[in-house]
């Protein structure tokens, strides 16, 4: 099964999981930075489908240990349906966040394609943190913090089952890269879960080239591979535009390789690009960062020798 021709682009301009607000304007910094250009550029059919519409951050505290419950299952359930919609057309849904609250919605929607077209499932979570807190250990309430868990059906049952029975995903699906920032009892969680992570030092120790081998190794043609890539897995001297920056990520090269090393198995199906934060940005330089790494992660290559 080849990596579709046509991509979906949909736009979730909300920042309902963050702790900061401004990556509700992540959808059209990616736009203004050429995204639409630049999948072309690689010989690509893009379909901008536009923003979805769902309710505007009203800036509460968390209530029993979620913020913004409500708005957050609005805006999943939105961006599900979007993402449904995408497979169904057999194109490659590319969702510009938002904040990384917004894969419960993309990844439940892949997770319940890749069930009924008896397809397997590999996601790479390329972020700076687990994303996998749950309302009891949580230290912000922020839900961007918790998608991973959701998926994995421990959050509110609102989440878990947006695409059918609670969990959309199994133990031995994911491969985390670049991890190095997670809370204490989250850590805890991730061992007990079982969940495999390259994390900092372990492409410090191997390299990025060895994650990436281990990370990708056992995909098969009929493998469905879906990419989150929360813009905090990079190093913050490439990448200040995202809420919550952690020093020590890949760098410019690294971060390259990574995407490279997906675009070399022609597998990629599905896209989450999520946390890009213009409020933080400076020149829309990050969005640029972003749109170049996406190149490569559509097979735009450097390589004298092919
Ligand atoms: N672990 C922290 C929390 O739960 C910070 C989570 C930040 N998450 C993101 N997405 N920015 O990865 O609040
Ligand atoms: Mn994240
Ligand atoms: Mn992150
Ligand atoms: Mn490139």
């Amino acid at each position: 099964m080849n990596a579709p021709n046509l991509v979906h682009l949909i736009g979730a301009p909300t920042d309902i999981g963050a702790g900061d607000r401004g990556a509700s304007m992540g959808p059209e910094a990616m736009r203004v930075a050429g995204i639409d250009r630049a999948l072309r550029g690689q010989g690509l059919t893009v379909h901008d489908t536009g923003n979805l519409v769902g309710p505007h951050n009203p800036w509460q505290p968390p209530v029993a240990g979620y913020r913004h419950l409500p708005e957050v299952i609005a805006w999943n359930t939105a961006v599900h349906r979007a993402v449904s919609e995408a497979l169904r057309a057999d194109a490659l849904p590319l969702l510009l966040g938002g904040d990384h609250c917004l894969a419960i919605g993309s990844l439940s929607a892949v997770a319940q394609h890749c069930r009924a077209k008896s397809r397997k499932l590999r996601v790479l979570w390329l972020d700076a943190h687990a994303d996998f807190n749950t309302h009891t250990v949580t230290p912000t309430g922020n839900i961007h913090g918790m998608p991973v868990a959701c998926l994995y059906g421990n959050g509110p049952q609102a989440l878990t089952a947006l695409g059918g029975p609670a969990p959309q995903l199994q133990a031995d699906c994911i491969r985390q890269i670049g991890i190095r920032s997670v809370d204490a009892e989250e850590k805890r969680l991730v061992h007990a879960a079982g969940l495999e992570v390259f994390d900092m030092r372990f492409i410090d120790e191997y390299g990025m080239r060895e994650a990436m081998n281990q990370a990708l190794a056992g995909l098969d043609a009929d493998t469905h591979l879906h990419v989150s890539f929360d813009v905090d897995f990079l190093d913050p001297d490439i990448a200040p535009g995202v809420g919550t920056t952690v020093r020590g990520g890949p760098t410019y090269r690294e971060a390259q390789l990574c995407m490279e090393m997906i675009a070399d198995t022609g597998l990629l199906a599905s896209l989450d690009v999520v946390e890009l934060n213009p409020a933080f940005d400076v020149r829309n330089r990050t969005a640029e960062v972003a749109v170049d790494l996406i190149e490569s992660l559509f097979g735009k290559s450097t390589l004298m020798r092919r």
